[in-house]
């Protein structure tokens, strides 16, 4: 290369560099004042470091499929309504199908998937994020206060509490947190189709909504639309 067109670009370097470094001056070395922004323009979009959050709510009543028969042909799962001020759709596990508390297997072990009722729900998760999962139910007494829960074919995690408990038998619909070692469980989740499934812990129980949230507050009681 020619010595004087690199000279050149190492002077025209110099001047950029110097510009640069220089901006917000004035060229007599005093502080300009910073622009006002102008009330007659709109507000720029949210820059890409503003992260919306996801909320996807699953009709208990509307699975994309549902296995709601026992061997012997009984129906196991079914599908009802309740009003309360507004009409709720939910699943029901109807009670008194299963002889022993809890599962029929030993207990504590990790037999999600081995009692029938299975209901499956499609949905699309819009990026790859840490999801949490709450269930709207009603659960019936202490041996109908459970559901095993999964994503995709990962393993089954089991909802078991005593929240909305009035008494014994008599519980309210309330929000049940999917844990795991008593804190909100996280699920990592790409992005696109996934599969979420409940299948029977015990019977009894019955399902409104599933919300999954990359947000771990769990809704209130009076939330019955989050
Ligand atoms: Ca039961
Ligand atoms: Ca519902």
């Amino acid at each position: 290369m020619n010595r004087g067109i690199v000279a050149l670009a190492v002077i025209v370097a110099v001047v950029v560099a110097v510009i640069a470094l220089g901006g917000g001056h004035s060229t007599n070395g005093q502080t300009q004042p910073p622009a006002k922004p102008d009330p007659s323009r709109p507000a720029p979009p949210p820059g890409p470091n503003i992260v919306v959050p996801v909320k996807i709510v699953l009709e208990c009543e509307k699975p994309t499929k549902l296995e709601d028969k026992a061997a012997d042909g009984s129906v196991i799962m079914r599908i009802g309504s309740a009003h309360m001020g507004k009409t709720i759709g939910y699943l029901e596990i109807p009670d008194g199908w299963i002889k022993t508390c809890g599962l029929e297997n030993v207990k504590g072990e990790d037999t999600g998937g081995k009692l029938p009722g299975k209901a499956f729900y499609e949905f699309d998760a819009p990026r790859e994020d840490e999801y949490y999962i709450c269930l709207r139910a009603k659960w019936m007494d202490s041996c109908g206060n459970s559901v095993w829960v999964r994503i995709d074919d990962r393993p089954y995690v089991g909802v078991e509490d005593e929240i909305g408990k009035i008494d014994d038998s008599n519980f309210k619909w309330m929000w049940h947190p999917v844990t795991e070692m008593a804190k909100i469980k996280v699920f990592k989740l790409s992005a696109g189709k996934h599969v979420l499934e409940l299948n029977t812990k015990e019977d009894g129980p019955m399902f409104d909504k599933v919300l999954i949230a990359t947000d771990a507050n769990v809704p209130g009681e009076s939330e019955v639309d989050p």
